[in-house]
């Protein structure tokens, strides 16, 4: 009976000890992705879609800032001053048939409104801009230096497309920089490159293609991989 007990406290000491190394490289994650100082890092993703067979995501995960203001929006200006800025890393993969996605360089934006209405996608309105000094209307004038404004869209021979750009115009935060003001944001992909030209209507990519609310992704969401 004694020896029967041993065995059995013997073998749950063992299966609790191989549980426990089993469990170590999922909570390194976690730690990984849970900041330190209780900053937990901001993730928001777009689910991208488009009429013709066009799929992906964008990513959008915010450095950890510890200092950085966190002021309802709307704060004075002044609150905002003397504070480090926070960065913004923005990864985007999407993927279409060539036929729709057609490889080389589509612009791609955030756009000033949450809304996405194929399959003009003009619901999502222009490149955001936030004030005091933002210029959006016409949106050729103030290209490329719209707070939406972010580098093209690589799309390789197969229809698979990538985007990896760090932004110091925006933030998942409250603040004047929010993509999340009252009207949330979205990102469209276009049919053409945007050539970074101001001043010249077309420039930033013509058609959209593509379309994808901008969405804050809970804590304890676990099928956000920013990849690498
Ligand atoms: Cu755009």
């Amino acid at each position: 009976m004694r020896l029967t007990i041993k065995l059995v406290v013997g073998c749950l000491f063992v299966a609790c000890l191989l549980g426990s190394l089993w469990e170590e490289p999922v909570s390194a994650v976690k730690v990984v992705e849970r900041s330190n100082d209780g900053n937990r890092p901001l993730r928001a993703r777009a689910i991208i879609r488009g009429p013709n067979g066009i799929e992906g995501e964008v990513l959008f995960l915010q450095a950890p800032c510890p200092g950085c203001p966190t002021p309802a929006p709307g704060a004075p200006a002044e609150t905002f001053r003397n504070f480090p800025e926070p960065t913004v890393l923005i990864v985007a993969r999407v993927n279409g048939p060539t036929s729709a996605l057609a490889p080389g360089a589509h612009g791609v934006h955030i756009h000033e409104v949450g809304l996405c209405e194929a399959p003009a996608f003009t619901t999502a309105g222009s490149h955001l801009d936030l004030g005091p000094a933002g210029s959006n209307l016409p949106v050729d004038a103030n290209h490329p230096y719209h707070t939406g404004d972010v580098p093209n869209l690589i799309v390789s021979s197969r229809g698979r497309g990538f985007l990896s750009h760090i932004s110091s115009r925006i933030t998942l935060s409250p603040g004047p920089l929010s993509i999340f003001d009252t009207n949330g944001s979205a990102v469209i992909v276009h049919l053409n490159p945007d050539s970074g030209q101001t001043g010249i209507t077309g420039a930033s990519g013509g058609a959209r293609i593509a379309c994808g609310v901008i969405q804050l992704v809970p804590d304890d969401d676990d099928d956000f991989d920013i990849g690498h």
